[in-house]
């Protein structure tokens, strides 16, 4: 195997029988050691595009062993002498598809029998990932993105892998990107931080926006942050967040929120009036008091007549 192209995984080690789940799981199993909370093994053919899972919240994680990481490159399971991962597309039409051969390989050493394995396929064509996707997958034990590029995978491997995983195709967003990469960076990172120890005690999770937590933020997109100095280029904090009020500090706080959000986000705004504030998110309707009603309806969020006297 040809040395640099097929080793620069971003500083993760790569694949061998070795560090295969099943030997860590064997290991821990021997030593006791409870081990990672979470283990994300990702197979891609650009490896080293995950270089930047070795930095900051994510990257101390590992390194405590928190979580670990398995960067895997896709060439390490074709065997022709150009590893060729691609192949035209069967019916015509543009671009080429990645051969189902080296996938199935690539999940038969990554995902042994009987192993419990999530299987995350990104696709334009999938289940939107949302905050509470992030926080179903960061109960998993063991999650494996597939990377695809080109015009995708070839849709047997998927079909194949769910008689023995959970298996799930999901976007990140309506908008096309040219491969999968991105789109695990963005999943690693929403779905990491939620692991308990990661994120500093300033920040938790319970209070994030979209999450389906019950905190004052739920189904709310935040509204604006400050820091000192209190005036900048003639621009003054809000003096309510000087007053040490934290009552009324809370309150500014949520209005500015519902603004933010009747502007920016009316869809969100929309289900939190309707009672159910994240779609999907299972969490009861927050119950919005008259207050939040009002600054709703001045951020010219609709309101009828009905729901102003609830
Ligand atoms: C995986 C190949 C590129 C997509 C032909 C452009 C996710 N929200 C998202 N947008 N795009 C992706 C995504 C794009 C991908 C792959 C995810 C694998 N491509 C293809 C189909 C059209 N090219 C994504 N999650």
């Amino acid at each position: 195997m040809r040395e640099g192209r097929f080793h620069d995984r971003g500083g993760f080690p790569a694949y061998s029988a070795a560090n295969s789940p099943s030997s860590r799981a064997a290991w821990r199993q021997r030593t006791g050691d409870g081990g990672a909370q979470l283990r994300i093994d990702i197979v891609t053919i650009f490896p080293e595009y995950f270089a930047p899972l070795r930095v900051s919240l994510i990257g101390r994680a590992a390194q405590r062993g928190d979580i670990e990481f398995g960067v895997h490159d896709l060439r390490t399971w074709a065997h022709d002498p150009h590893h060729s991962v691609d192949d035209a597309p069967f019916g015509g039409g543009p671009g080429m598809v990645m051969k189902p051969e080296p996938w199935g390989e690539a999940l038969d050493a990554l995902v042994p029998a009987g192993h419990p394995a999530r299987l995350v396929l990104p696709t334009p064509a999938g289940v939107p990932f949302t905050q509470a996707t992030a926080a179903r997958y960061v109960q998993e034990s063991h999650l494996v993105f597939a990377c695809g590029r080109y015009e995708g995978i070839d849709a047997r491997v998927a079909e194949e892998a769910r008689a023995r995983m959970a298996v799930d195709e999901v976007t990140i967003g309506d908008y096309v990107l040219a491969g999968g990469e991105p789109a695990v960076l963005v999943m690693t990172e929403a779905i990491c931080r939620l692991l308990p120890g990661v994120m500093g005690n300033a920040e938790s999770a319970t209070d994030d926006s979209f999450g389906g937590g019950s905190g004052p933020m739920a189904g709310l997109i935040e509204g604006p942050a400050y820091t000192r100095p209190r005036v900048w280029r003639g621009r003054a904090v809000p003096e309510v967040l000087l007053s040490g009020d934290h009552a009324a500090i809370a309150r500014w706080r949520r209005d500015a929120a519902l603004r933010q959000t009747a502007v920016n986000r009316p869809d969100l705004a929309a289900a939190l009036v309707a009672g159910n504030p994240v779609p999907g998110s299972g969490a009861g309707g927050a119950e919005l008091d008259p207050r939040d009603r009002q600054v709703l309806s001045e951020a010219g969020f609709p309101f009828s007549g009905q729901d102003m006297a609830d």
